[in-house]
């Protein structure tokens, strides 16, 4: 981790010895926050770099790698999102994807920790405004009490968190899943972002196997991000009569997309052969 291995480097280490890195021109900060260790590092081909506890966060040239497919597939499959709510995302760059969307009138960003949103705001930029818009929100605290006790509702709920293991492994609980569903509307979906396929597959198919015992129907995909070991897994739960298969073209346009491709939705939920037969073997399901 760090400036380990290569000289002027920054190395994430992940299980197996895999690793992925960046050269890096400087390290920007390193600060211990009251929740985690953030660094921040000038790279060399991708601009800044965003590091939470030693694992990469995002890289300013690519970070809408990640949260194209996060966001997108999830607002254009829904009839009509109107209420959004974000569970993490401090530097801003779902909320900003969430709001390119004409039918949202609400978006709350519920981030733990605001030293994530201040480093974002003033180094990164990221949210392009976004922190600004009068349709957002954002509430410093912590989300799972948010969901049990705010009361409100919400057509989309988007977990933009940390690795299933370690501090946010909550987040990917049947507990938690339970109080997502209940903070949905009649018709409602839930994406979260589940870590690397290959490298935390058992991961994946513990928040899979959670998700199956509350929502309605599930369904995963994969993404190649940009700075994550790939490709890059994502789950979705689906609450009441919603066709996560299909999506709203017409509200595409104006999106200014440049990964995910709504065109091509049905090519999206694809998974290495042996993770898909892994995932179907569930009995439930
Ligand atoms: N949140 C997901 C980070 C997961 C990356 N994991 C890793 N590198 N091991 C990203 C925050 C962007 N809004």
């Amino acid at each position: 981790m760090g400036f380990s291995g290569e000289e002027n480097a920054f190395i994430e280490w992940y299980p197996r010895g895999y690793g992925v890195g960046f050269k890096v021109k400087a390290r920007l900060l390193e600060i211990q926050t009251r929740y985690q260790r953030l660094e921040l590092y000038e790279t060399e081909g991708f601009g800044k770099l965003l590091v939470l506890d030693g694992t990469v966060q995002l890289v300013e040239r690519g970070e809408e790698s990640y949260h194209e497919p996060l966001v997108h597939p999830v607002m254009l499959a829904h009839p009509n999102p109107e209420r959004v709510l974000i569970i993490g995302g401090g530097d801003g760059g779902t909320l900003r994807e969430v709001l390119k969307h004409g039918t949202v009138e609400k978006a709350v960003m519920v981030e733990i920790d605001d030293a994530v949103i201040d480093v974002s705001r003033r180094y990164l930029k990221i949210d392009r405004g976004a922190f600004e818009d009068p349709r957002a929100e954002v509430i410093v605290g912590d989300g799972v009490e948010y969901l049990r006790n705010s009361g409100e509702k919400f057509d989309v709920i988007i977990i933009d968190s940390t690795d299933p293991v370690g501090p946010a492994k909550m987040l990917f609980s049947e507990g938690f899943y339970r109080d997502v569903y209940n903070a949905l509307n009649e018709k409602g979906l839930m994406v979260t972002q589940a870590g690397s396929v290959y490298l935390f597959t058992d991961e994946l198919l513990g928040a899979y196997r959670e998700m199956s015992r509350v929502f309605d129907r599930i369904y995963y995909f994969s993404f190649p991000v940009i700075g994550y070991a790939s490709p890059w897994s994502f789950l979705v739960g689906v609450k009441g009569d919603v066709d996560f298969t299909r999506v709203d073209l017409s509200r595409a346009e104006g999106l200014e997309l440049k990964y995910y491709d709504p065109e091509r939705h049905e090519t999206l939920f694809q998974m290495p052969r042996y993770v898909r037969e892994l995932l179907e073997a569930f009995p439930s399901l």
